[in-house]
C-alpha cells in the first residue's frame, strides 16, 4: 500500500502565557500519538508547530506586565518549547511567526493573493480609541455577544458561545484600554471576500469535493467541526479585515500602508508554512514537497480556532493557488479542571512546566490520564482524584502488573530466557488471535483520530493479559505440569511484547522501558500482532516498577496548592475592585515626589494622627498623617517616603496639611510607606 505522506500542525500557542493541561489534553498530546503512530508506520510526516506571536493576546499582555512584546514572546517562546520538550511532543520543528523567515513568507503570500486581486481594499469604520489615540484590534474591543449576551465576548469572537463576530457586532462595545466607548473612525483594510466562497466550500466541507474531485472523506471530520463550519456558510459567509492598525505584526508590504500589519489569523496559519520552510533548509529539504501534491495535511485544533482552520486558511490555500488544503482538522472540545473551566486570570490551572517540576518522572502517567479523558467529542474535566485513580487501578494494577507478573515469573523458573511454546490449548489460540487482531483495531483507531478509544484498546490487550495469567495460574502448575507452564509464559511474554510496541505512540518512555526489559530493538508497527515476536531462546531482563502508586497525600496537596493559588489571586478579591478608569492626562496633574520627615509628633485628641514635618526636596511643610496606629513619631524621624504635593491644602484637626503621605494598606489593613528601595533623598519625582 502506499504509504500517505502527511504534514501534521498543532495550533500555534498563543506566546503570552504558559501552557496548562487543557492546552495539552485538547491539541498537542493527540497530534504527537498519532505523529509517533505515522513514524511507526513509515509514513513520511512532518509534525510543524511553533508559538504565535503577534495579535492582541500578545500587546495585551505585554502592557500587563510592563515590558515590550518582543520581551513577552521571548519569554513564552522558550517557556513553552522548554515544556513541550520535556513533555515529549516531538515535534520536527517549534518555530516561533516573530522570526524573519515568516515575516517574509507572510508578506509574500499576502502579496501574491493581492496580486491576484484575491482582497478587495475597502475603507471602513473601525473602532478607534481617542485617548490612547490608536485603532483597536479585535481583542481590544469587548462588548455584549449579539448571540448569547454574553457581557465579555471579544471583538473577533464569543468564547461563550464560540460564535466567531465583527467588532461592529458587539453590544455596548468597549475599549479594554480606556474602558470607555470607542469611536468609529475611517480606515483602509484590504478585505478577504469570504462570501464568494461559499459554494465550494460547502461542497468541500460537506462532500469532501473540490474542483469536481474527491479532496477527503467527508464523514472522517468530526461532526462538530462540519457543524460549526456549515452554520458558520449558512450563516452567509462576510467579508473580513485581514489587515489591522497596529504596531506589532507582520507589516502590510505595501505603499501607503504604514502603521497597517496583517490580522494575525492570516499570518498564524502561514506560520505552519513559515516553520516547514524552517526545518525543510534546517535538513536539506524542498518545503513544496510538505505543502503542495499529493499530501494529507491535518490540523490539530481546539473548538475556538475551528472556522480559521476550516474556512478562512483553506481559502487563503486555495487562493494562493499551488498549495493543499486540509486532509482534516480534527477539533478538540475544552477540558476543565475540578469542577471549573481552566483560566489563567483566576489562576484556575495546572500549568504543564509546574507539573514537569514536580513530577519529572511521571511523564506518561500524565500522557495516559489526559489521553484517557481528551475532550474529542465533548467538553471533559481533570481532576486530581481521577489522575491518581487511572494511574492505580489502570496504568499499575492492570499493565504494570501483568508485565511485572510476566517477567518475574520468567526470571524465577528459565533465568530470564524465554521458553519453548508447547502443545497450545483453545484459549491459548483465542488469546494468540486477539493478539493478532489488536494492530488493525488499533491502526483504524488512530486513522480516524479516536485517539482516546485506541489507547484503550490497547490496555485492553494488558487486560487479557492479566486474564490470562489469572485464568491458568501459572505458578500454581509449575511442579506439577512445567511444560504448561513454558507455553503459558511464552504467550504472556509474547504480549508483553505486542504491548511494548503498540503503547509506543502514547506512552513513548514506558515503551522504552519495556522494550529495554525485553532486551529488544526498536518499535516497528509491523512486528505488532505477530505471536512469536520474542522467540524461544531470546533473554529478558528483570524487570523494575513501572508506575509507583500515587498516594492521597499528593491528591490533597495538589488540590491544595490549586486553592491556594487561585486564592493568593483572588485575595485581591478583597480588595476594593479597581476603581474607574482615569486618563494619562488625569494621572500627570499629579505631583508625586520622595520626601523626608524630619520632625513627628502626635497631634492632641487625635489618637490616629501624627504632625509631620517634611523635606520635600523643594520646601519643609506641615503634613497630618493618619498612621499613629501603626507608627510612633520617634520612629519615623528620617524616614523617605511617597508624598502628593499638589494635594489641595486642607485643616485637619485644627493643623493645616499641605499634602499627602501615600500608604500602603494590606489585607489586614495595616498601613505601611511606599519608600523606594535605593537610597534615594527627599525631591525625586514618582511617576
Ligand atoms: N494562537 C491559539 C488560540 O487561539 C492560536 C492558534 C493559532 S494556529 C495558527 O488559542
Ligand atoms: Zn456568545
Amino acid at each position: 500500500m502506499t504509504k500517505d505522506k502527511f504534514t501534521v500542525t498543532a495550533a500555534l500557542p498563543y506566546a503570552n502565557g504558559p501552557l496548562h493541561l487543557g492546552h495539552v489534553a485538547g491539541v498537542y498530546l493527540p497530534a504527537d500519538i498519532f505523529v509517533r503512530f505515522l513514524r511507526m508506520n513509515q509514513h513520511d510526516v512532518a509534525f510543524i508547530c511553533g508559538s504565535d506571536e503577534h495579535g492582541a493576546a500578545i500587546t495585551l499582555r505585554a502592557k500587563k506586565e510592563g515590558i515590550t512584546p518582543q520581551e513577552i514572546v521571548d519569554k513564552y517562546n522558550k517557556v513553552i518549547g522548554d515544556s513541550f520538550q520535556q513533555f515529549g511532543i516531538s515535534f520536527d520543528i517549534f518555530h516561533r511567526t516573530s522570526a524573519e523567515i515568516h515575516h517574509k513568507t507572510a508578506q509574500d503570500f499576502f502579496l501574491k493573493l493581492e496580486e491576484k486581486g484575491k482582497f478587495i481594499e475597502e475603507t471602513t469604520e473601525q473602532y478607534f480609541d481617542e485617548e490612547f489615540q490608536q485603532f483597536l484590534a479585535d481583542r481590544y474591543i469587548v462588548g455584549e455577544c449579539p448571540n448569547c449576551h454574553n457581557e465579555n465576548a471579544y471583538g473577533d469572537q464569543c468564547e461563550k458561545c464560540g460564535s466567531a463576530l465583527s467588532p461592529t457586532d458587539l453590544i455596548n462595545p468597549l475599549s479594554t484600554l480606556s474602558g470607555k466607548k470607542p469611536i468609529l473612525k475611517s480606515t483602509s483594510h484590504w478585505f478577504l471576500p469570504m462570501d464568494r466562497h461559499e459554494e465550494w466550500l460547502t461542497a468541500w466541507i460537506q462532500d469532501g469535493m473540490l474542483d469536481g474531485e474527491k479532496q477527503h472523506e467527508p464523514k472522517a471530520w468530526r461532526n462538530q467541526v462540519i457543524g460549526q463550519c456549515m452554520s458558520w456558510i449558512n450563516n452567509g459567509l462576510k467579508p473580513r479585515a485581514m489587515t489591522r492598525d497596529l504596531d506589532w505584526g507582520v507589516k502590510v508590504p505595501l505603499q501607503g500602508a504604514d502603521g497597517k500589519v496583517l490580522y494575525v489569523w492570516l499570518d498564524a496559519p502561514i506560520g505552519y508554512i513559515s516553520a516547514t520552510k524552517q526545518w525543510a533548509l534546517d535538513n536539506n529539504k524542498d518545503w513544496k514537497d510538505y505543502w503542495t501534491g499529493d499530501r494529507k495535511l491535518v490540523h490539530f485544533i481546539g473548538k475556538d480556532n475551528i472556522v480559521f482552520h476550516a474556512i478562512i486558511f483553506p481559502i487563503l490555500l486555495k487562493d494562493h493557488g499551488d498549495l493543499i488544503l486540509p486532509d482534516n482538522v480534527p477539533a478538540y472540545e475544552f477540558l476543565n479542571l475540578e469542577g471549573d473551566k481552566f483560566s489563567t486570570s483566576r489562576n484556575w490551572a495546572v500549568w504543564l512546566h509546574e507539573y514537569l517540576e514536580r513530577y519529572p518522572t511521571k511523564v506518561d502517567e500524565l500522557k495516559y490520564v489526559l489521553t484517557s479523558i481528551a475532550p474529542e467529542s465533548k467538553d471533559s474535566e481533570f481532576t486530581w482524584k481521577e489522575y491518581q485513580a487511572r494511574v492505580n487501578n489502570e496504568l499499575a494494577d492492570i499493565l504494570g502488573n501483568f508485565v511485572n507478573r510476566a517477567l518475574v515469573l520468567t526470571q524465577k523458573y528459565y533465568e530470564g530466557i524465554v521458553p519453548e511454546r508447547g502443545e497450545l490449548t483453545q484459549e491459548d489460540e483465542r488469546v494468540l488471535e486477539a493478539i493478532a487482531s489488536f494492530p488493525a483495531k488499533v491502526s483504524s483507531l488512530i486513522y480516524a483520530y479516536k485517539i482516546r478509544e485506541a489507547q484503550s484498546e490497547v490496555m485492553n490487550l494488558a487486560r487479557l493479559g492479566n486474564k490470562y495469567l489469572a485464568d491458568n495460574e501459572p505458578w500454581k502448575l509449575q511442579k506439577t505440569d512445567p511444560k504448561r507452564v513454558e507455553t503459558i509464559l511464552h504467550i504472556a511474554l509474547q504480549i508483553t511484547a505486542n504491548l511494548s510496541l503498540l503503547l509506543e505512540p502514547f506512552l513513548p518512555s514506558t515503551a522504552a522501558k519495556l522494550r529495554s526489559f525485553l532486551n529488544v530493538a526498536l518499535p516497528v508497527w509491523g512486528e505488532i500482532g505477530n505471536p512469536g515476536i520474542l522467540v524461544a531462546g531470546h533473554k529478558v531482563n528483570t524487570p523494575e516498577i513501572l508506575f509507583p502508586k500515587i498516594e492521597d497525600s499528593l491528591v490533597e496537596a495538589e488540590v491544595e496548592f490549586l486553592k491556594q493559588s487561585q486564592q493568593s489571586n483572588t485575595t485581591a478579591v478583597n480588595f476594593p475592585p479597581q476603581k474607574p478608569a482615569v486618563s494619562f492626562d488625569d494621572f500627570t496633574k499629579l505631583d508625586i515626589r520622595l520626601g523626608t520627615i524630619i520632625e513627628a509628633e502626635k497631634v492632641p485628641k487625635a489618637d490616629k494622627l501624627l504632625k509631620l514635618t517634611v523635606d520635600t526636596g523643594i520646601d519643609v511643610r506641615t503634613i497630618v498623617s493618619g498612621i499613629a496606629n501603626f507608627y510612633n513619631p520617634d520612629e519615623v524621624v528620617g524616614k523617605t517616603v511617597s508624598v502628593l504635593l499638589n494635594l489641595e491644602p486642607r485643616k485637619i484637626r485644627g493643623v493645616e496639611s499641605q499634602g499627602m503621605i501615600l500608604m500602603a494598606e494590606n489585607e489586614a489593613g495595616e498601613l505601611s510607606f511606599v519608600s523606594p528601595e535605593k537610597e534615594f533623598g527627599a525631591g525625586g519625582e514618582i511617576r
